[in-house]
C-alpha cells in the first residue's frame, strides 16, 4: 500500500531543502530533491540612532529555491498531493495592501531587540505575560521584535504580517493564516484560548501606541488544509491537484512530532542550531517555577505542548567551523570529533546559554575566554580546535542534564529516556556524553526528524495515514534509523563536579 507523493520544505540555519515523502507498507520513505544555501543577508539600516547594520533573510532566493525543489518533485516523483513548509519560529514579513512583500524579513540573530523585552514589561510584567501565554522570554520573540519595529515607515505601511512558512503558503495558496504551532513562539497568542492574546497585544499597544492586532490573521490549527496551489504557480510547477497543508510549521514542532516517544517519562532534544530540551505534555505548565527556569510551553501538533527549555545547541559548533575555515585552518567534522573524543573529559566547561554566544562572529575565541572565566580549575583552558569542540560537546550534555532534570522536577515527571533527534543524533560522542550526563539512556533518531514530522502530519491531514500522532510515530519507529547509547557510571561524580563548578561561577 502506498500513499501518494508529499512534499516538505525544511528551511534551517544553514540551509533550505525540499524533500519528498510517500507512505510505503507503514514505513516513510523520502527523497532529498533540493537544496539550496540559508544564508543570512547583512544590509544597512537607517533607524531612529541613525545607520546601523540589519541582519535579513534573504527570502526570495529562498523561494527560488523551494519552487527548483518542488518543480523537481512534480517531475521525478509526482504527482505531488501534499505541500508543507516549517522553518525557524518567530521570524515575519509584512505585506502592503496589495499582499506585495515589505522588504525582507529581519532574522532574530538581528540586535535590534537589545532593551525591547524590557519595554514590553513597563506594560506588562514579564509574570503575566508568562501567565498569559506560557512563553519564555527570548529578546527575539515576535512580541519583542515589533516592539523594536513599530514605529517604521514599513509597519505603518503594512497590513498583514505572515511567519515565513506562512509567508510561504501565502504565495503557494493565495490565503493568510497563522498555523497555531509557530504562532504561539510569538508570545501573543493566549494558552487558554488558542487565539491572539488581547493582553500582549494591548501592552504592545501601551508601549508603541500603535494597535498591531490590525495585523494578525486567523489562527489556524496544525494539520489545517490551507488550500490549493494558485492555478498560475501550479501551472508553472506541475502542480495541479497539490493542496497546502498547515503542518507543524515551527520547525521544531514538527520534529518533536516525528520523536518516537515511548511514554510520558521521555524526555526529547530536538538537536540541530539550537538544542530544544523538554516533554510532550497535555497542558501548559505555568507555574511561577517554570518562568523562573525559563522553560516555555510551545504549542504542538494535536493539542500537544512542548514544555521545554530552548539550549543554545550546535550552533557553537556550527559557527566554529565557520570561523575556522575563515581563517583558513578548515576542519573536517569527522576528524574533528574523533580528535575531540580523545580529548579528556570535562577539562572546562561554559555555560552555553551565555548571550554572549549568540550573535555570529569567532566563536572558538568566545568560547576560550568564557572557560577561562568559568571553567578555570577543572583543567587547562581548550586551545586546539579538538579541546575547544571538546569543552562545547561536554558544556552541552551538562546543560542538557541540568534541562532533563529541571523538565522532570517542573512536570512532576520521572524521565526514564531521552530521545535525540535532529542533526545531533548522528554526533555520537554528543549522544554517549548526554547519556552520561543525564544518567539515562538515550534513543538517538530519526535524524530526518523536522520533515519526517512534517510529511507525516500532512499524510494525516489529507487521510493517509489513521490514528494520528502515534500513528505518526509508529511509522517513525518502523522506518528505523535509531540507535541506543546506555549510561555508564563511570563518569557521574564527575559530571556532578563539573555541574557545581559551574553553578559556583
Ligand atoms: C529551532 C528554533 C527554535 C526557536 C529558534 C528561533 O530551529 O525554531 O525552536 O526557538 O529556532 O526561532
Amino acid at each position: 500500500r502506498r500513499s501518494p507523493t508529499l512534499a516538505a520544505v525544511d528551511l534551517g540555519a544553514s540551509s533550505g531543502r525540499v524533500l519528498t515523502g510517500r507512505l510505503v507498507e507503514g514505513r516513510l520513505v523520502t527523497h532529498e530533491v533540493g537544496r539550496f544555501a540559508n544564508t543570512p543577508v547583512t544590509t544597512t539600516a537607517w533607524s531612529v540612532g541613525g545607520a546601523r547594520e540589519r541582519l535579513s533573510w534573504d527570502v526570495l532566493s529562498l523561494w527560488q529555491g523551494v519552487r527548483e525543489g518542488l518543480a523537481v518533485a512534480a517531475r521525478d516523483h509526482g504527482p505531488v498531493a501534499g505541500i508543507g513548509v516549517d522553518t525557524w519560529a518567530v521570524d515575519y514579513g509584512l505585506l502592503d495592501g496589495d499582499g506585495e512583500l515589505l522588504g525582507n524579513p529581519v532574522h532574530y540573530r538581528d540586535a535590534r531587540t537589545q532593551g525591547a523585552p524590557e519595554r514590553l514589561f513597563e506594560a506588562l510584567p514579564a509574570a503575566a505575560l508568562y501567565e498569559r501565554t506560557g512563553i519564555q522570554v527570548q529578546p527575539f520573540n515576535t512580541l519583542f521584535q515589533l516592539v523594536a519595529e513599530a514605529g517604521s515607515a514599513r509597519v505603518r505601511a503594512a497590513e498583514d504580517l505572515l511567519l515565513v512558512p506562512d509567508l510561504l503558503g501565502f504565495w503557494l495558496t493565495g490565503r493568510r493564516v497563522a498555523e497555531l504551532t509557530n504562532a504561539s513562539t510569538t508570545a501573543m497568542v493566549d494558552a487558554a484560548t488558542l487565539t491572539w492574546s488581547g493582553a500582549a497585544l494591548d501592552a504592545l499597544k501601551a508601549v508603541t501606541g500603535e494597535d498591531l492586532s490590525r495585523l494578525l490573521p486567523e489562527v489556524v490549527l496544525p494539520g489545517t488544509v490551507v488550500g490549493s496551489v494558485l492555478d498560475p504557480v501550479a501551472a508553472g510547477l506541475g502542480l495541479s491537484g497539490a493542496q497546502v497543508v498547515a503542518v507543524g510549521s515551527h520547525d521544531t514542532a514538527s520534529a518533536v512530532a516525528a520523536v518516537p516517544l515511548t511514554s510520558e517519562r521521555s524526555a526529547y532534544i530536538s538537536s540541530g542550531t539550537w538544542s530544544l530540551v523538554g516533554l510532550e505534555r497535555p497542558e501548559p505548565v505555568l507555574s511561577e517555577a517554570g518562568r523562573a527556569a525559563n522553560f516555555t510551553n510551545e504549542r504542538g501538533v494535536e493539542g500537544t505542548v512542548r514544555f521545554l527549555r530552548n539550549v543554545a545547541g550546535l550552533w557553537l559548533l556550527q559557527e566554529s567551523l565557520r570561523t575556522w575555515r575563515a581563517q583558513g585552518r578548515p576542519q573536517e567534522l569527522t576528524d574533528l570529533l574523533a580528535a575531540a573524543a580523545e580529548v579528556p573529559p570535562l577539562r572546562a566547561v561554559v555555560d552555553v546559554d551565555d548571550p554572549a554566544f549568540a550573535p555570529p562572529g569567532d566563536m572558538p575565541a568566545r568560547v576560550v575566554a568564557a572557560a577561562r572565566r568559568t571553567g578555570g580549575g577543572l583543567g587547562p583552558v581548550p586551545e586546539s580546535p579538538a579541546e575547544v569542540t571538546r569543552c562545547i560537546l561536554d558544556s552541552l550534555a551538562l546543560a542538557y542534564r541540568r534541562a532533563v532534570r529541571t523538565a522532570g522536577e517542573l512536570a512532576g515527571v520521572d524521565v526514564d529516556v531521552v530521545h535525540v533527534v535532529g542533526g545531533g543524533s548522528r554526533n555520537a560522542l554528543l549522544c554517549r556524553l548526554t547519556a552520561d550526563a543525564t544518567g539515562l539512556p538515550v534513543v538517538a533518531g530519526p535524524v530526518e526528524g523536522t520533515a519526517m514530522g512534517n510529511l507525516l502530519v500532512q499524510a494525516v491531514a489529507l487521510g493517509h495515514l489513521e490514528g494520528g500522532l502515534p500513528a505518526v510515530r509508529e511509522v517513525v519507529r518502523a522506518s528505523g534509523d535509531l540507535v541506543r547509547y546506555e549510561p555508564t557510571a563511570a563518569g557521574a561524580a564527575a559530571w556532578e563536579r563539573a555541574e557545581r563548578r559551574l553553578a559556583d561561577v
